[in-house]
């Protein structure tokens, strides 16, 4: 007798994945994380599983019985599951590498480290290419009141969710906590920024059992183990289900910046609030960098559109234009 399950990928080392179930034609398997192995038609194909894929693993009546005995090990039982299909990828990350990532907590801090917005900016449109949801964090906002509030205008002003907080003084993290806790069943997120803006900090308040380790500790582990490349999916316990949050000791989630996947026309789809604007300038072919009637820089001198998300733009055009028409 075969039995198939469906399940998520939340781990994998070294060929194994860890595959958490959600639903079984035998009971006995739901809510197990099963090890697996991957078929070798993946291996053919340029299509191997990833942590945050949903999958569909085959295994038969002895592994059944295998898995429930305490003593046989991981391994042997992983030879007896196999992972036969992916379904429905949204996306993939190389670095991390990741699939179905959904929101990405983008952070920074309103002081140390200072804020530098085109990092920011370009996380954003990474993240909007490859249809994730951004959500901005404007961390440690007690250190700078005002230029917390100015970022968060931009933000706000450009379309997205922004959430203003201070871990040490135990500020806005409610409000954020209920963002996460009514949004992310069923979802996978992630933390992005520079090093040191305090995501790690802000992890372990919204999600205490993670317990990560923070500041200067962190830092000599990132160092350590930067080649690595491993990431883990958390369960967290949301109101209507569990969502899953992606952690990735090992390596700063600032290696989100290689942004250069897409092409320079594809850059003005990643800036939502250009979104009214485009196919309203003077000529068709406008880059918006620097042309007269251009709908866009336009909105910029009104104050419309905010000028450092326009030069954060200029910046990003200005590596991609050098770059050869490929894809991914
Ligand atoms: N002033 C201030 N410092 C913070 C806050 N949250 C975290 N930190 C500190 O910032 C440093 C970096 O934090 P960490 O969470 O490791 O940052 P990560 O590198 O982004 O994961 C640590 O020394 C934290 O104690 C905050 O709300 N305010
Ligand atoms: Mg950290
Ligand atoms: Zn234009």
């Amino acid at each position: 007798m075969e039995y198939k399950a469906q399940g998520r990928i939340v781990k994998g080392i070294g060929g194994l994945y860890f595959v958490s179930v959600s639903s079984c034609d035998e009971p006995e398997a739901t809510g197990k994380l099963l090890p697996c192995r991957a078929r070798g038609k993946f291996r053919h194909s340029n299509m191997t599983p990833l942590v945050g894929d949903t999958v569909e693993v085959v295994f038969n009546e002895r592994t059944l019985t295998a898995l429930n005995d305490e003593k046989k090990d991981e391994k042997n039982s992983a030879s007896e599951i196999m992972i036969s299909e992916i379904i429905n990828r949204k996306n993939a990350l190389i670095r991390p590498p990741l699939a179905n990532l959904d929101y990405m907590f983008i952070s920074m801090a309103s002081a140390s480290p200072a804020p530098i917005l085109s990092t920011v900016d370009k996380l954003i449109s990474i993240a909007e290419f490859n249809e994730i949801e951004p959500v901005i964090v404007i961390g440690k906002c007690e250190l700078d009141k005002d230029i917390s509030k100015e970022i968060f205008e931009i933000y706000k002003k450009a379309g997205f969710k922004v959430f203003t907080v201070s871990v040490y003084e135990d500020e806005g993290i409610d409000v954020l906590s209920e963002f996460v806790n009514s949004n992310l069943t069923g979802k996978i997120a992630a933390f992005a920024g520079a090093s040191g803006v305090g995501k790690s900090s802000l992890m372990n308040k919204l999600f205490p059992h993670l317990r990560l380790d923070t500041g200067e500790i962190s830092k000599k582990i990132e160092r350590g183990k930067n080649t690595t490349r491993h990431v883990e999916l958390f369960a967290h316990e949301c109101r209507d289900g569990i969502g899953y949050i992606a952690d990735t000791p090992g390596f700063s989630m600032l290696d989100f910046e290689h942004f250069d996947f897409f092409k320079k026309d594809d850059l003005p789809l990643t800036m939502r609030e250009f979104n009214d604007y485009i196919g309203l300038c003077k000529y068709t072919k406008c880059t918006h960098t620097k042309e007269e009637g251009c709908a866009i820089l336009d909105a910029v001198t009104r104050g419309d559109i905010a000028k450092s998300r326009h030069d954060s733009f200029l910046e990003m055009y200005d590596v991609l234009k050098n770059k050869p028409d490929w894809k991914k």
